[in-house]
């Protein structure tokens, strides 16, 4: 295990990107350009020659992942709340560059807020849709993955379990992240709020389980755990190996 670990690569490309956009465009430009180093997700979540944002089509169909999540909800949840995330990042951006060339900082706190907001929406909904897959199709822990598990939460129920109790306990909406934590090199469960607040910086999500209202209401209304439960059937163990590998250096 230690020798698959002891390969450091401290924040390239592949990071940049997953760390997102706190440090620009430029990392997912890279990985636009193909050096994303198994982070490919995030590839189609920026347009480099536009040099704009754009909003990924879904992997699969929206029934897709029926029944843990209908089609319904992916169907608005993708094309209407993710494309809007897309759409207000790139307007916020626009408007920054109109400030640098204006000298005219007087909205930069409503802008920067903005880029965070949207930023972390874009990147964690692109996440979020490739490390899900049809029931059946995800595979399960196994190999590195499945030792890094054990290593970092004693084994991979006990894992579920904190994530399905981080997630659920999320106060308003939010997010259940597991991510690598680029120091020690192990995975921790962390807590998102709305789209940015009480981020780790330097997790590079692996995992990510968005529970805010719009990602369940309709098929679940208040019953959130029953929808955290579903969604274990449909997680994407084969992306979230990648991602893992793509930062462990595995
Ligand atoms: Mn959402």
């Amino acid at each position: 295990m230690d020798s698959i670990l002891n390969r450091r690569e401290m924040i390239g490309a592949a990071g940049a990107a997953a760390v997102g956009l706190a440090l620009g465009p430029t990392g997912l430009a890279q990985a636009a350009e193909g050096a994303s180093g198994g982070y490919d997700a995030l590839a189609g979540a920026y347009d480099a020659k536009a040099g704009e944002y754009v909003l990924p089509p879904l992997p699969y169909a929206y029934d897709a992942l029926e029944p843990s999540i209908d089609a319904q909800t992916m169907q608005i949840h993708h094309d209407k709340h993710h494309a809007g995330y897309v759409k207000k990042l790139n307007a916020a951006l626009a408007k920054l560059a109109e400030a640098r060339k204006s000298g005219d900082f007087a909205a930069i706190q409503a802008l920067s807020r903005a880029v965070s907001f949207n930023g972390g929406g874009h990147t964690l909904h692109t996440l979020f849709w490739t490390n899900m897959a049809p029931k059946g199709k995800g595979g399960e822990p196994e190999g590195a993955l499945l030792e890094m598990i054990n290593r970092d939460f004693g084994s991979v129920d006990a894992m579920k379990a904190q994530f399905s109790a981080a997630a659920g306990a999320v106060e308003g909406s939010g997010w259940g992240i597991c991510g690598l934590e680029m120091a020690a090199k192990k995975l921790i469960i962390i807590q998102g709020e709305n789209q940015q607040k009480l981020t780790t910086w330097g997790v590079a999500p692996v995992l990510v389980l968005d529970v805010w209202e719009h990602a369940y209401y309709l098929k679940y209304q208040n019953r959130r755990a029953d929808y955290v439960k579903a969604w274990w059937d449909v997680v994407n163990w084969k992306e979230v190996a990648k991602r893992v590998g793509a930062h462990a250096g595995m």
